[in-house]
């Protein structure tokens, strides 16, 4: 050790040293994610039923979230906010009509930037840039089998696939993957890898349904819950018919939505192998998430859409052997826009400003708690707004000329008790809705919804 650093100071410096070494080493990331993956479907998370051991294997290699949230439970918008590290509605976006702005940085763009090799594989759905190189977008696929006519989004058609696996979208997204890491191994990556299973329409092959067939049952939905649910969720259950699905229909769309969560499982557990086979496991960084949950009947809803649990709360897995710790699993409440910063931080790429996510390295270190964390989320939906946040174990919802919500996670999981009108909760209540209306854009929201009725 050279004499003119003091021993303290070269503590420090090893200690400062992993965002250093990673940029000149150069490590990959592999950015994965589903769209709509409840949290209830997955086997690390404790879901006894389900088969995920892709991921159940990444969790064990790593560090899991077991309160993470995405930023507005649709797809845009909740892809929008982990691009750019923003809340959507901050960069033009409220829903699936997309306005993502442009000059905000993104994370493609970013790595970019930093000499990284970026390429987005599968679905996109961003609303605008994200500064990828989009190499096999499946959303625009017109020829996908199960865009013929009978599969609907409707849970009363789901069933049984017609066609093999190898002709799924995320199938031929998961070889150009393979071929993308053989063909980068050498360089420096940033691969996307996006599948757009378990999404609806409910249809999966039989080997994946057979795995669940007779092993389910409906969800538990009292009349009261039902009544207890916001007006937009209402709407919801009118506009899809859910009232007139029965126990059986309910169970046999649920059996094939687990179906097609064990699917796409498989596709993540041949890319975790590539890398194994190809030496790269122990220089690239992996993520796993999804855009959103799916109720998948759950207080009589499917789909997203609502704040419950199943619809915004994500999966989130993270792998790293050089920085992250294997097996941990972390109880705060994160968001989905905290992802980007969590990247640079691990890479050494540095921070664009004006990011509104934290990294989550020091709680995956152990050197925060976490207890100071929420998560927001919102929704903008045919002419309904809410914003919800969650705080230890405490959520609350708040809808605009509806009504208000809380719940106590620890307590009710089942979220079927709303405590927001007890007196002794009135400060919490009222502590929880500053902070979650905080920079609310409403008023645009409005405003945007005048202009494009205007011009439509
Ligand atoms: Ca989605």
């Amino acid at each position: 050790m050279p004499n003119s650093i003091s021993r303290r100071d070269f503590v420090q410096t090893l200690a400062a040293a992993p965002a250093l070494a990673a940029s000149a080493e150069g490590y990959n990331i592999l950015f994965l994610m589903s769209d709509e993956h409840s949290p209830h479907a997955a086997g690390w998370l404790g879901n006894k039923i389900v088969r995920t051991p892709a991921i159940d294997s990444l969790a064990r290699a790593g560090a899991a979230f077991s309160a993470s949230y995405c930023q507005n439970p649709v797809c845009v918008p909740s892809r929008a906010s982990f691009l750019t590290s923003r809340m959507a509605s901050n960069v033009g976006v409220f829903g699936n009509d997309g306005g993502l702005v442009n000059d905000v940085p993104k994370m493609g763009s970013v790595f970019r930037g930093a000499g990284y090799q970026v390429s987005w594989m599968g679905k996109t759905h961003w609303g605008g840039e994200s500064g990828f190189d989009v190499r096999h977008g499946s959303d625009d696929a017109a020829d996908r089998p199960d865009r013929r006519k009978q599969w609907t989004r409707q849970p009363e058609d789901a069933g049984v696939a017609d066609w093999p696996v190898s002709q799924e979208p995320d199938t031929i997204a998961k070889n150009h993957a393979l071929r993308f890491l053989e063909e980068n191994r050498g360089k420096r990556f940033f691969a996307g890898v996006s599948f757009r299973k378990p999404h609806f329409p409910f249809a999966v092959q039989e080997e994946f349904y057979k795995l669940y067939n007779g092993r389910l049952d409906a969800p538990r939905v009292t009349p009261r819950m039902i009544e207890e649910l916001p007006l937009v969720s209402k709407k919801e259950r009118e506009t899809y018919g859910f009232a007139k699905l029965n126990q059986a229909q309910i169970v046999k769309a649920r059996e094939v939505y687990f179906g097609m969560v064990t699917y796409m499982d498989s596709l993540v557990g041949e890319i975790l192998k590539k890398l194994d086979d190809l030496g790269l496991r122990e220089k690239t960084i992996i993520l796993y998430t999804s855009d959103h949950g799916e109720m998948a009947g759950e207080h009589g809803l499917w789909y997203k859409n609502s704040f419950y649990e199943a619809s915004a709360r994500i999966p989130m897995v993270w792998s790293f052997p050089r920085e992250i710790p294997r097996g941990k699993q972390i109880h705060a409440p994160v968001m989905n826009m905290d992802i980007f910063p969590t990247l640079c931080e691990l890479t050494g790429v540095p921070l664009p400003g004006g990011l509104e996510g934290r990294s989550l390295l020091p709680l995956i270190k152990g050197a925060e708690d976490g207890g100071k964390r929420y998560a927001l989320a919102e929704s903008f939906r045919g002419g309904y707004a809410s914003r919800m946040i969650r705080s230890g174990q405490w959520k609350y919802c708040y809808y605009h000329e509806d009504s208000e919500q809380l719940f106590d996670l620890r307590n009710n999981p089942e979220e079927n008790v709303n405590l927001v009108k007890r007196p002794e909760h009135r400060d919490l209540v009222a502590a929880l809705n500053k902070r979650a209306l905080e920079g609310w854009r409403l008023q645009q929201y409005r405003e945007r919804k005048k202009a494009r009725k205007k011009g439509a």
